[in-house]
């Protein structure tokens, strides 16, 4: 496990440029000597704790601002180490002077995330919720905020917590039964282990399910426009971008490139991807276009599919496709909308198999929206927390062991039950920090802002 060292750091923690307030935060054994090196007010006594305190920063003579000083000592700090924080003038010049005459007073610059890292490494939050911090600053949506306010709350911590829990007992008893042999052979059904085992996988498939709709909430998702030349994909993204962004031409084969604009879609960040029209064609600009398109559609988490409701037959055109697209024998069955746009030009009713909507009209905009939202699991009455690919991995991993644990159970093979649930207590302790490897931990670190 890595170890804290005892340095004291300092960082801006407002983000880069002018801004009202910036503000300068240090934690560590030194912070309080050192805001008392730089506020003479305080007479080189330790500031009040938890108080907000008027104080003029010097350094070497020179006035640097006038502000507010914030002192929490330790324990009680987020970092649950001694904390200052001065709330100055947001020049950069001055939060750099300000850091400057910090370091020169003995703290060194932090590292990205590693007040965050401090605040785990002394228990004040557990790597759910610091990766939640993360994830709050980074929210992209309303939703996404609400999510990791959530996961902060400990909310997903508890879920894990819960199984970890009977995680844990389950292991002790087997354990101890290997050691007492002669107790072994009533052993499984004297403490409904089976039944324990069915109702831990039901709760690991729940909190799978629900961290999938964490991450599509926390990170978005992409979904990919496609259709034959004209039938109005990049109408589409523009009426769902609110902007020009796509030329739209009557012209069959106008978009080439593939054209990605990030969007919020009710509360669900999404990377729509525009792309060229699908058709077999001589020109070699186009022929580039079509092939990035096919590409695109095997990436993307939703594919939209756009028929013209112009077209003769629509089962047959959407066919075509299909199979244009490359997707019409996939064995990996990506999320597919078949929608009919241009129904604004029709009077017959759309098939139930299709969505009708009017790129030009905004018509069935909204129930797409809902549609693709659902397609990823999110409903509108969602209350999820944020999730992150690293939590789905481990909770597949012990997913995998409870499932091998359970087939253990009617050869009544104790050694190897015990192994599987030691396996799957160590893939849930992953998510939470109690079993991650050094090198992680480092990584989810360094992928945190600076001052955080
Ligand atoms: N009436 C009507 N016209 C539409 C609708 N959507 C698109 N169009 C028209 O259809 C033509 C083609 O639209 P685009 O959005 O450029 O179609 P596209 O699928 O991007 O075409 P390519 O880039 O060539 O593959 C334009 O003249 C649009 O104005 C719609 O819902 N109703
Ligand atoms: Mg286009």
């Amino acid at each position: 496990m890595t170890t804290l060292d005892t340095d004291t750091i300092v960082a801006v923690a407002t983000p880069p440029g002018q801004g009202g307030i910036g503000v300068v935060r240090l934690s560590g054994p030194q912070s309080s000597d050192i805001s008392g090196v730089l506020c003479s007010v305080l007479g080189g006594k330790p500031a009040t704790p938890r108080l907000a305190q008027r104080v003029s920063l010097h350094y070497d003579g020179e006035a640097i601002d006038d502000g507010l000083l914030l002192y929490f000592p330790g324990p009680n700090s987020f970092t649950g180490e001694d904390v200052v924080e001065f709330q100055l003038h947001g020049s950069p010049i001055t939060l750099q002077r300000t850091l400057d005459a910090c370091r020169a007073s003995g703290a060194r610059l932090a590292r990205p995330g590693e007040f965050s890292e401090r605040a785990f490494l002394n228990n004040k939050i557990d790597l759910v919720q610091a990766e939640a911090i993360a994830d709050l600053i980074a929210s992209a949506s309303q939703g996404a905020a609400r999510a990791a306010v959530r996961a902060l709350s400990g909310e997903f911590s508890n879920h894990v917590g819960s199984l970890v829990a009977k995680t844990e007992r389950m292991r002790i008893l087997v354990e101890a039964t290997i050691d007492f042999p002669e107790e072994e052979e009533d052993f499984l059904a004297r403490y409904s282990i089976p039944q324990q085992l069915a109702s831990l996988q039901v709760e690991l498939a729940e909190l799978l399910a629900k961290s999938g709709r964490g991450k599509t909430i926390n990170e978005g998702i992409a979904v990919a426009l496609i259709g034959a030349p004209n039938a109005g994909k990049s109408s589409l993204l523009n009426r769902l971008a609110g902007e020009d962004a796509a030329i739209v031409t009557d012209i069959p084969g106008t978009t080439r490139d593939l054209l990605k604009v990030d969007l919020v879609l009710n509360d669900l960040p999404v990377r729509l991807v525009d792309t060229a029209g699908l058709r077999e064609t001589e020109d070699p600009v186009e022929r580039e276009g079509v092939s990035r398109a096919r590409t695109e559609a095997r990436r993307a988490d939703v594919i939209v599919c756009l028929v013209d409701a112009t077209a003769q037959n629509w089962a047959r055109a959407y066919e075509r496709l299909l199979e244009m697209a490359g997707l019409a024998e996939s064995v990996e069955s990506p999320v597919l909308v078949p929608v009919i746009n241009k129904c604004d030009l029709i009077s017959q009713p759309v098939e139930s198999d299709f969505l009708p909507i009017s790129a030009k009209t905004g018509t069935g905009v909204e129930l797409l929206i809902e549609t693709v939202r659902r397609c990823v699991g999110l409903t509108s009455e969602s209350t999820d927390f944020t999730a992150r690919q690293r939590h789905i991995d481990a909770l597949k991993v012990a997913s995998e062991h409870l499932d091998t644990a359970v087939e253990t159970v009617p050869n009544a093979q104790l050694e190897l039950l015990a192994e599987e649930l030691r396996e799957t207590h160590n893939a849930l302790g992953e998510i939470v920090g109690k079993t991650t490897p050094d090198e992680l931990l480092g990584k989810i670190f360094s992928e945190f802002c600076i001052g955080k």
